[in-house]
């Protein structure tokens, strides 16, 4: 038996020891599902082993405890909507939670409010509906390609998706609390809870003007189904424009709290995820901010979704190139395309609008007319004005990287 085997079995008992219902039971599919393969991402040790867990496809493996699972990057040539079972999935605390009943689940609302509440599904899935359809992308997707090389997982191009997402928005539920005067922020708690008492909780904070402006919504519906166990069932904060670390998963306790937001269970948004507050939020290679903020919305970026780098074109003969380009939330207004390097470029077309929050598929044809290597870059420009950059910058943890993508092709 090889080592990875040993690790998954011993991972499934150990899950199979705890309480008895949806993940466990998921768990305990036939082995099959447990076999492995690797992936190749493209940086040093860029090697994942590709892994079933419940609910999902083979997906790439980056750590087990907590899991940990990128999505091959094939996935987004699929559609416009990341499929459910292909979503990457990422935790910070260990203490995931193994089984949610959904009859005795509930959504607390406390603190700086007129009315506590204790609402189960039902009550949420009354009190409104709304729908957007948003990207959710971590802070670190893209790290593994941080050069000189920072901490953290790893990951390729895999940490994100697109989907569509249902629930009630924040607004609502909060309305119906009522914030007292003097509130200064909203704080954000889920199931999922650290080993060990010397780690912090993963809470996460909006402030009000953001919690009532209307786009958080609270989701039990993603692509049409259930939120799969491991993205959050059955509830997600969808903050849409925002980097994923806001989007809390099993999320269990919303708290109006009337002064800073302070102490060890601040750590997820006072040490972690964090940016140089300067102007090019980077700093040099290997040194600190002096001054930090939090991340707040996504950076404008556009990846070639149906070629791969170094693969072989045909002379004189068409090549459809497609792929799909993201901000965080004016919408996409341009995505270009270079086929010399970066020195001329040419308009893509866009396909259809899904909203601001989603990814946009954008396509071009274009035929080849010189043999040997190209180099074709995609660069895309939001609403907002903001466009891609042509070299990358650096942050101690490798946050929002969105520099121009690249990729080889050889024609023959
Ligand atoms: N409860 C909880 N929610 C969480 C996290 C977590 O560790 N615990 N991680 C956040 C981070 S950093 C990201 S990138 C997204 C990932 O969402 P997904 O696993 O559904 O893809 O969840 C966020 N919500
Ligand atoms: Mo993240």
């Amino acid at each position: 038996m090889n080592k990875y085997k040993q690790e998954l079995i011993s991972q499934r008992r150990q899950f199979l020891r705890q309480a008895g219902a949806s993940l466990v039971g998921m768990m305990s599919l036939s082995t099959k599902s447990w076999a492995t393969a690797m992936n190749n991402l493209s940086f040093k040790n860029g090697e994942r082993e590709l892994i079933a867990y419940p609910q999902k496809r083979k997906l790439m493996r980056i750590s087990t405890r907590p899991p940990n699972l990128e999505t091959p990057f094939e996935v987004f040539n699929e559609g416009v909507l990341t499929p459910n079972n292909a979503f990457f999935v990422r935790y910070s605390l260990a203490g995931i939670p193994l089984s949610i009943d959904p009859e005795s689940y509930r959504l607390n609302i406390l603190g700086h409010i007129d009315r506590p509440l204790s609402l189960s599904l039902g009550d949420l899935k009354s009190m409104g509906k709304a729908e957007v359809v948003a990207v959710n992308q971590c802070a670190g997707n893209s790290r593994g390609y941080a050069s000189p090389r920072v901490f953290g997982a790893q990951v390729g191009n895999g940490s994100m998706g697109n989907a569509r997402w249902v629930g009630v928005p924040l607004k609502s539920v909060l309305e119906k609390a009522g914030i007292k005067s003097g509130a200064t922020l909203i704080t954000f708690n889920g199931l999922d809870k650290p080993v060990l008492p010397e780690t912090p909780d993963f809470i996460k904070a909006l402030t009000i003007e953001h919690a009532m402006n209307g786009e958080p919504i609270l989701a039990w519906e993603m692509n049409g189904e259930e939120i799969p166990f491991l993205n959050g069932y059955p509830l997600k904060l969808v903050v849409p424009g925002y980097f994923g670390t806001y989007w809390v998963k099993h999320l269990s306790e919303i708290t109006v709290i009337d002064k800073a937001f302070e102490g060890h269970d601040s750590f997820f948004m006072n040490k972690g995820y964090r940016i140089p507050d300067n102007e090019c939020l980077c700093v040099p290679p290997g040194t600190s901010a002096s001054k930090t903020k939090e991340i707040s919305r996504l950076k404008v970026r556009s990846f070639i979704t149906n070629l791969k780098s170094g693969q072989q074109v045909k002379f004189d003969q068409l090549v459809k190139i497609k792929g799909i380009a993201f901000d965080g939330g004016s919408g996409i207004k341009q995505v270009d395309l270079s086929q010399d390097g970066g020195l001329t470029w040419n308009a893509t077309s866009l396909a259809k609008d899904l909203g601001r929050f989603s990814f946009r598929e954008w396509h071009l044809d274009f035929i080849p007319k010189r043999k040997g290597g190209i180099t074709l870059m995609v660069r895309a420009t939001s609403n907002g004005g903001e466009v891609q950059p042509m070299t990358a910058t650096w942050n101690p943890a490798g946050y929002q990287r969105n520099v121009i993508e690249f990729m080889e092709l050889l024609v023959v």
